[in-house]
């Protein structure tokens, strides 16, 4: 698996460059994780400084976040289009177009507000980046559905581990209210095959792999400096 420790000035130059796309009366996806949050803080920046926008949260973090540095929110269930939609990811294979999503177990309310979005905008750090996909996939289940979904990965290829809580006695927990499983399947060579596979298993409520959705890919570096593709 590659090295996922990007620095925070690559993180800031890719979040920042991406909150730059947002303009008066766009409808904002924001994301989660620590790219993400960059680019939050640089649109509650800007709307302190006048920008009219209204934002979308994908987890209960960034919602807090966008509370504090002010940025005005809608409801996700009352929104069916947003404008643009900035989020981060686990690993990104850019000739492929496809992203592993989930490290924050965030990632089916992320699929909801990336799928209604015009333009959905990845953030990341240049150590996110692979050839091919090979970072283990988060699947969120329905937990009267754990040994079935469990079953499921492995007849597609897939080595299963229930996520646990890193300061308490049990297992992570969605906002959902589901449990997540992360599922090695090596390296991804059709990571459009697997997606399906994944979304046909009953109780699975939502998988990581994000396939043809990014319509930009922004990578910043330890200079600061930022690639679109
Ligand atoms: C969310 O946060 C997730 O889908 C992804 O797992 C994670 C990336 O976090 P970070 O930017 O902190 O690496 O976008």
């Amino acid at each position: 698996m590659k090295n996922t420790a990007g620095t925070e000035a690559a993180k800031r130059a890719a979040g920042e460059a991406a909150a730059a796309e947002a303009t008066d009366g766009d409808v904002v996806g924001l994301g989660t994780g620590s790219t993400a949050a960059h680019a939050i803080r640089d649109l509650g920046e800007r709307v302190a400084e006048g920008l009219d926008i209204e934002g979308v949260a994908t987890s209960y973090q960034s919602r807090a976040l966008a509370r504090e540095v002010g940025i005005p929110l809608l409801t996700l269930s009352d929104v069916a289009r947003v404008d643009l939609a900035i989020d981060g990811a686990d690993q990104v294979a850019l000739d492929a177009n496809a992203l592993v999503k989930g490290g924050g177990a965030a990632h089916a309310r992320e699929k909801v507000v990336a799928s209604a979005a015009d333009e959905f905008l990845v953030v990341a750090d240049d150590s996110k980046l692979a050839d091919r996909l090979e970072h283990p996939v988060p699947v969120e289940v329905l937990p009267d559905a754990l040994a079935r979904v469990e079953r499921a990965v492995s007849d597609a290829g897939g080595d299963p581990t229930l996520r646990d809580a890193e300061r308490k006695d049990g297992p992570v927990i969605t906002d959902n209210g589901n449990l997540v499983l992360d599922c090695d399947f090596g390296a991804v060579s059709e990571p459009a095959s697997l997606a399906r596979t994944l979304s046909a298993a009953a109780g699975v409520v939502e998988h990581g792999l994000f396939v043809g959705m990014a319509d930009a890919v922004f990578v910043g570096d330890d200079d600061g400096d930022v690639r679109r593709t």
